[in-house]
């Protein structure tokens, strides 16, 4: 039987508080208004995709209010939603956290009719940095595919969106002054089997940048380097280290690509880049990469590390890299970001001790190309394989030694595509494992329990089936809508 009013606290990211009043449930009809005030628009068109009423945006009095309070409580991206018998009530210090709140109320919004249930929530994120990765270079993604995908997760409130866009078999951003890194890399036969061709022009990454931040969700570009870079390499010989250009590669090989750390012309490269990312890029961070540098020496891996963070504080960024970079001294401002799935990381640890802010993303955990199952038809599996229970189950704060609550900025998921071919593949390998990634970055960690989540969990099965958004019917979850199925 769906259910016809959903509880209070039914909402992933679970929300910090919940305090329910039941006599106060309040029915969205007909003629129910929506106040015009910041973000009314986007909610009205949240609710009227979960209830099919028209709800107009109207100056003046209108049942379902937000209010942008900039002294209150809420933090950058917190909220409070109150439903009464009268009406809804939405306050946040920030328009992000007007949005948030307009997910929250979305959610509560039941499988049949529309009555919410009364009650008060009070919100807001543990973490800054709630993030997913797509890997764009492996397999190109069009610009309307990333813009679904943006939709997608910022239902639940996540709100860093970091972009791979470059890497052995292909490089997907336009470059100004250097036409070849995507005339080859972007070209026809580029991709793992040749199967992902394509590129952003710096007009198509502008408009994903700015449709992401509609939504509150910032844009982190990552250059791969000094390795993944044969995509690079075959567009200018500069790059390599007897200056002939290296072939075009479609194979899965990591470790083999490296820029010549003792080449001019390899900083010459590097700075045209950065200076034309940061200029295309409005938010904080920029990717530099750094990861499986096998083919570099240690020693060299040092220098050019150290080379090119001043190159990314000198266009006003803050570097972020694989946390391979921790080999060098960071600055403060750096961020690694840890993947692996070692039970400790010195460099990183060395980085949070002298301030660096870490993003967790442990890859038995948050990797969301390893396989669910050893049955799973896409991923890898190199990592683990990671069911929903086992992307829920962990703690970012216990995770490293020497990198508590304190040193982390935030965690963040990543999809690499190397088997990947369809937005569906994409949606499939993300839900629902995404929504227990971005409920470890969200939820106080006293909220956790994988009971709770796997049934809020199972609400999202129809909504997500309504919406059109593929996803893995994992067993671990009682979908509701799997009654009477095989
Ligand atoms: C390791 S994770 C990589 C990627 C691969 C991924 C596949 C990381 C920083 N590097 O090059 O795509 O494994 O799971």
């Amino acid at each position: 039987m769906p259910e016809s009013t959903r509880a209070l606290g039914d909402v992933i990211p679970a929300p910090a508080k919940v305090r329910p009043v039941p006599a106060a449930d309040f029915t969205i009809s007909d003629s129910t208004a929506i106040s015009a005030a910041p973000g009314a628009e986007q909610l009205a068109g949240l609710l009227r995709a979960a209830t099919g009423l028209p709800l107009p945006v109207r100056a003046g009095a209108a049942e379902i209010t937000s209010v942008l309070d900039e002294t209150g409580e809420h933090g950058d991206e917190g909220y409070a939603l109150s439903i009464a018998a009268d009406g809804v009530t939405i306050r946040a210090a920030t328009p992000a956290g007007l949005f948030w709140a307009a997910q929250t109320l979305s959610q509560l919004v039941p499988a049949t009719g529309s009555t919410l249930p009364g009650g008060e929530i009070v919100d807001r994120p543990r973490f800054g940095y709630r993030g997913v990765m797509l890997d764009v270079a492996r397999h190109f993604w069009t610009v309307d595919e990333v813009k679904a995908y943006v939709d997608a997760i910022v239902q639940f409130k996540v709100n860093y969106l970091h972009l791979h866009l470059t890497d052995d078999q292909g490089w997907r951003l336009e470059i100004d002054g250097r036409p070849r890194l995507t005339e080859v890399g972007g070209g026809a036969g580029t991709g793992v089997d040749g199967a992902g061709p394509g590129f952003y022009t710096r007009a198509d990454y502008a408009d994903l940048v700015a449709y992401a931040a509609q939504r509150f969700v910032t844009i982190v570009p990552e250059i791969d380097m000094p390795g993944h870079v044969n995509a690079a390499q075959a567009a200018y010989g500069e790059l390599t280290a007897d200056g002939t250009p290296a072939g075009p590669r479609t194979d899965q090989e990591v470790g083999y690509s490296s820029l010549v750390a003792g080449k001019e012309e390899t900083y010459a490269f590097v700075e045209d880049v950065i200076r034309e990312v940061a200029a295309l890029t409005p938010g904080p961070f920029l990717h530099i990469g750094g990861d499986e540098a096998q083919a570099t020496s240690a020693e060299d891996y040092r220098t050019f590390i150290t080379r090119v963070l001043p190159l990314v504080a000198k266009y006003g960024k803050r570097a972020v890299g694989w946390h391979e970079m921790a080999a060098v001294e960071l600055p403060e401002t750096a961020v690694p970001q840890f993947w692996r799935i070692e039970a400790a990381d010195e460099g990183t640890a060395r980085a949070a001790a002298n301030g660096s802010k870490v993003i967790m993303s442990p890859a038995d955990r948050t990797y969301l190309d390893m396989k669910y199952t050893a049955e799973s038809p896409l991923g890898l599996d190199w990592a683990a394989l990671i069911s929903v229970a086992q992307s829920y189950d962990w703690d970012p704060a216990t995770r490293l030694p020497g990198v508590g609550e304190e040193a982390l900025l935030g965690v963040e998921a990543p999809l690499w595509a190397e088997t990947l071919r369809t937005l569906d593949d994409v949606l499939t390998m993300t839900f629902p494992r995404l929504p227990a990634i971005a409920e470890i970055g969200w939820s106080p960690r006293e909220t956790h329990e994988w009971a709770s989540f796997r049934r809020r969990l199972a609400a999202w099965g129809p909504r997500w089936t309504a919406q059109g958004i593929a996803y893995h019917r994992s067993p671990e979850i009682d979908w509701p809508d799997q009654a009477g199925i095989g």
